[in-house]
């Protein structure tokens, strides 16, 4: 059986997941009106509960003093028809209003202004981002600026998929031929950590969600590296790489910027700018990558990248080429 290997958190956030932690202001209306629902459903119950307990106790004495008879009966009482048809009815437009601005805060049918644009397509079993007004395409780990609003264009290249960050927005659901979008932020710095929501095959519980939110200028440093073509290899070993890349079948799949244009697995053009590998399953570093481009099978298994057989000397020219890739 794969035990997921422990995937790399977010430090500082006590739950990472959590939808009672929003982080943004799409994330808070769900989080306020949750508590909301939760209130009102334990007001009812204790007020339910609490005549039940008092019913069985008052109940209970007068048979302890062996009263005989029924208890008085209020069948057909107007006052108490009324009373329980009018608060339901009152508890049930309340939550109604309530959810109906709740939509209408999250479910936006155009962008905000000043939104940052991003597509994101669900991939069996990855995530691939495109920032169509600087041209950037990354993989797995979405960069956004705290603060401004990001306008997320949902799509799949092939069956269902669903897209959930918990501390900055609701689930939405990445289906194919049915793009969507909808819109969040973040008003706090730092990692938020999410899950692909719908079961899309064997991988589905490695396929993981990685928001970075940054400062603007921070991001918008980002952007301008990720928009740099790479320089050419440097050491030998890279330079060796390059054209073991380009020799085997990686460029059929991977795109690299001046390199290569494959568009099956994720963009390799800044892949050593990223933290993790695999769609958020593991960290990378140098001894990672290595382990994946010899058989990603072993961290991931069932994943749509094959096991290509190489031999040791293709693997480190590789992996020096693409460790050059920042
Ligand atoms: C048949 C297409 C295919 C071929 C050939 C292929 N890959 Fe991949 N590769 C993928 C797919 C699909 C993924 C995403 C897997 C996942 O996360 O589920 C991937 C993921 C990766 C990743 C991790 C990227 C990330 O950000 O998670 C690296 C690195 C990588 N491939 C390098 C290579 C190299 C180097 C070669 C050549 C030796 C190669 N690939 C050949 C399809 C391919
Ligand atoms: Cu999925």
């Amino acid at each position: 059986m794969w035990i997921p290997p422990t995937p790399p958190l977010c430090d500082g956030a006590t739950f990472p997941t959590s939808i009672l932690s929003p982080a943004g202001p799409a994330a808070s209306s769900l989080s306020d009106a949750t508590w909301l629902v939760i209130g009102l459903c334990c007001a009812i119950g204790i007020v339910v509960e609490g005549l039940l307990v008092w019913a069985i106790i008052s109940g209970r004495k007068r048979a302890n003093q062996n009263a005989p008879g029924e208890p008085v009966q209020v069948f057909g009482s107007n006052k108490v028809e009324l009373a329980w048809t009018i608060i339901p009815t009152i508890i049930v437009i309340v939550l109604a209003l309530v959810t109906v601005r709740v939509i209408r805060d999250v479910d936006l049918t155009e962008p905000p202004p000043g939104a940052l644009r991003v597509q994101v397509i669900g991939h069996q079993w990855w995530w691939e981002y495109r920032y169509p007004d600087s041209g950037v395409v990354t993989a797995n780990e979405l960069m956004i600026p705290v603060g401004r609003p990001i306008w997320l264009e949902v799509e799949s290249a092939d069956v269902i998929h669903s897209w959930w960050v918990p501390r900055l927005a609701g689930k939405r659901d990445v289906i194919p031929g049915y793009p969507t979008a909808f819109w969040f932020s973040s008003d706090e710095q730092g990692t938020f950590l999410g899950q692909c929501a719908e079961y899309c095959g064997t991988m589905h519980a490695g396929m993981l969600l990685r928001v970075e939110a940054v400062s603007a200028s921070a991001f918008d440093a980002w952007i301008g590296q990720q928009q740099a073509t790479p320089a050419a290899p440097q050491s030998q070993l890279a330079q060796e790489g390059h054209l073991v890349f380009q020799a085997l079948s990686c460029s059929n799949c991977h795109s690299i910027k001046g390199t290569s244009d494959g568009l099956f697995g994720p963009d390799l053009t800044h892949l050593a700018s990223r933290k993790t590998i695999g769609s958020g399953i593991v960290q990378l570093d140098e001894a990672t990558l290595r382990l994946w481009i010899s058989d990603p099978q072993v961290l991931k298994p069932g994943c749509n990248m094959p096991s290509l057989n190489l031999d040791p000397k293709q693997l480190s020219a590789l992996v020096a080429y693409l460790w050059e890739l920042h």
